[in-house]
Formats: structure tokens, C-alpha cells, sequence
């Protein structure tokens, strides 16, 4: 079949990346030694095989865990650009990257120092690359709104360089309304606003999502099957749904992907497309969600891989005239 050849060829938007997990152990490790940091780990292979999650929160431990080694402005410049060279090569024309600044900023880095290193990458991945990249901050659901309204308050100098905000982290006991104030603020800023919810959550937070956030995409949303009334909403208003099947693997939301429920939500009518989530912990990047996932399910062939990218692009913040271009 000419199916892998198709999903990898044909031109998509990553719209679900938490940018922090595509470090790589490698690159963990040289920016470890770059910066003089110890790792709990002896080696490369070693942390690799810390990679062995049962759900969400035991992937969140080692995933802040890797995270430790980012400290200067070149390390966080180093990650991005790794990802956008890959995306280039994906045949990835457009990029949104999530970013948790909370998890820097509380190890004692300064913001801008985060963003001046992220925003570098993704002006020049448009130079060199022809990449269109943007960066959306993420507050980690799990610390307070006080905290979310103090990291907001910490960015707004660096507002040009993200297009919006979105919620990560421990889902479940951490539901949308708990952000429900800062949400309404980033949109009085103009903000575009997204939120993971139907991850591990039920699908009340999804309608929370909608309701109380006014989120413009659902990330991940996979449990909105559990509700259809809710499915009905969301194929109606052609509310995206950023799946990540590898992630939903990886972290047991799923038994398998022959059991992944991509297929239900295509034929469902919704606006779903394929993300990779956190790469280099979930065991591939974006060409190889597409390929495992139409590998596993039979269901699926050229028409849902054309409609899966067409998703991508029309879920994307990109302006008009290039979603036009791609579309
Ligand atoms: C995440 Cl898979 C996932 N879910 C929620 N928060 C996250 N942060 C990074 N990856
Ligand atoms: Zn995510």
C-alpha cells in the first residue's frame, strides 16, 4: 500500500505539542552536562527505560523531571529548533507549540529567558525552514488560579510572541472552572484560548471547557464519545479535537490502537486530526502517529488521511490567507 507514503508526504498542521516533551534523552543529557545539572539517571538508555507509564500523572513526573536541564536562553532556543527541523521534515507547514512556563519560572528561570529562546526558533524555522510556528502558553491545571494569573501578569511583556493560552497537567480533580477568571481575561487580551479536557476527565469537562472557558479547540476530547449529546454540540459547531493516538497509548487511555476510537470520531462528523502530544516520550513523532495508527486500523485510508489534514488546517489560528494556501 501507498497509505505511509501519503500520511508522511501530504502537507498538515501540528496543532498539539507540548514543546518540552520533544526532549530527547539525548539532548537531555548534553544539556545536562552543558549546564552541570545531575540527572537521577546513568545514561541515556537508562532514562529510556524510565519511559514506562500507567497513566497521565506517572508520565508528568519524569516529564518535569527532563525538563530540569532547561536553564539559558540557548537551551530552550536548542529543543524548539530539534522539533522544528523534524516538523520540516514531516512535511509539517505549520506548527502551534504548547509551552509550560510555571514548570521553568518555579525552578528559578526567568520568563524571558524561556520565551526569547522559544520565540527565536520559531522566527527562524519561517527564514530557513518555510515553517509557519506559533507558541501557545500553557498554565499547569494542577498549581493555583492565583499562580495562572501571576504567570499571565509575567508574559504580558512578551505578548506579541504567543498567539494564545491553553490548560495542561493533571486533569482529573483539576477541572476547567477552576480557570474560568483567567480565561476570561486572556480573551479581553485578545487571546486565542484552548484547553485539554476528555483526556483522562469526563466529559463534563469538556462541556466546562466550552461552557465556562470558551475554548476554542478541545485537546485530546477523546471521551466526548461517552456523551452524545455532547458529540452532537461538537459536530455541529465543528469544535477540533486535537487527538493524539500514540499519547493515548502510552499513557493507558487506550488498551491498543487497533482500539482507538479516531475512527468513531471521523464517522461522528467531528473535526479531529493527529498530533503527537509529548514525541519523545510517546515513542514518535507526528508521520509516525499517522502511520501506526492507519497501520492498526483497517477502517481507516486515503479519504480519512486527506480529511484528517484538511482538519488540521482549518482548526489552525493561521490567518486566512494561508489556511486559503494549504486548504
Ligand atoms: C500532557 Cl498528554 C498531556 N496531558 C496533559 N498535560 C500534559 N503536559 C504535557 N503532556
Ligand atoms: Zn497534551
Amino acid at each position: 500500500s501507498r497509505l505511509p507514503a501519503l500520511l508522511c508526504t501530504m502537507p498538515k498542521a501540528e496543532l498539539h505539542l507540548h514543546i518540552e516533551g520533544s526532549l530527547e534523552p539525548e539532548l537531555i543529557f548534553r544539556l545536562a552536562e552543558r549546564n552541570g545539572v545531575t540527572l537521577p539517571y546513568a545514561s541515556v538508555e537508562a532514562l529510556r527505560a524510565a519511559y514506562a507509564f500507567t497513566d497521565l500523572q506517572s508520565f508528568l513526573d519524569i516529564y518535569y523531571a527532563g525538563a530540569s536541564v532547561l536553564l539559558q536562553e540557548a537551551d530552550f532556543f536548542d529543543m524548539a529548533w530539534a522539533y522544528l527541523e523534524k516538523a520540516a521534515a514531516e512535511n509539517i507547514v505549520h506548527a502551534e507549540l504548547f509551552f509550560d512556563p510555571q514548570t521553568h519560572t518555579d525552578r528559578g528561570v526567568p520568563i524571558d529567558v524561556v520565551i526569547r529562546g522559544l520565540a527565536r526558533a520559531v522566527e527562524r524555522a519561517r527564514t530557513e525552514l518555510g515553517v509557519s510556528a506559533a507558541l501557545i502558553l500553557c498554565f499547569l491545571r494542577h498549581l493555583s488560579e492565583a499562580a495562572a494569573f501571576g504567570t499571565l501578569e509575567a508574559a504580558l511583556p512578551w505578548r506579541e510572541h504567543f498567539i494564545g493560552v491553553g490548560l495542561d497537567s493533571s486533569e482529573l480533580g483539576h477541572p476547567p472552572s477552576k480557570f474560568e477568571r483567567v480565561f476570561a481575561r486572556c480573551r479581553e487580551l485578545g487571546l486565542h484560548v484552548v484547553a485539554h479536557a476528555g483526556e483522562e476527565g469526563p466529559p463534563a469537562y469538556i462541556h466546562e471547557a466550552l461552557d465556562l472557558l470558551h475554548s476554542e479547540r478541545i485537546d485530546h476530547g477523546v471521551r466526548c464519545l461517552e456523551d452524545p449529546a455532547l458529540v452532537q454540540r461538537l459536530a455541529a459547531s465543528r469544535m477540533p479535537l486535537t487527538v493524539c493516538p500514540l499519547s493515548n497509548i502510552k499513557l493507558c487511555v487506550f488498551d491498543s490502537l487497533a482500539g482507538h476510537n479516531l475512527p468513531a470520531l471521523l464517522d461522528a462528523g467531528l473535526c479531529a486530526m493527529v498530533n503527537s502530544d509529548d514525541p519523545a516520550y510517546f515513542g514518535g513523532y507526528l508521520n509516525q502517529n499517522l502511520v501506526e495508527t492507519f497501520a492498526a486500523l483497517p477502517q481507516l485510508g486515503a479519504r480519512q488521511a486527506w480529511q484528517l489534514a484538511s482538519n488540521s488546517f482549518e482548526a489552525s489560528f493561521a490567518d486566512a490567507a494561508e489556511k486559503a494556501r494549504w486548504q
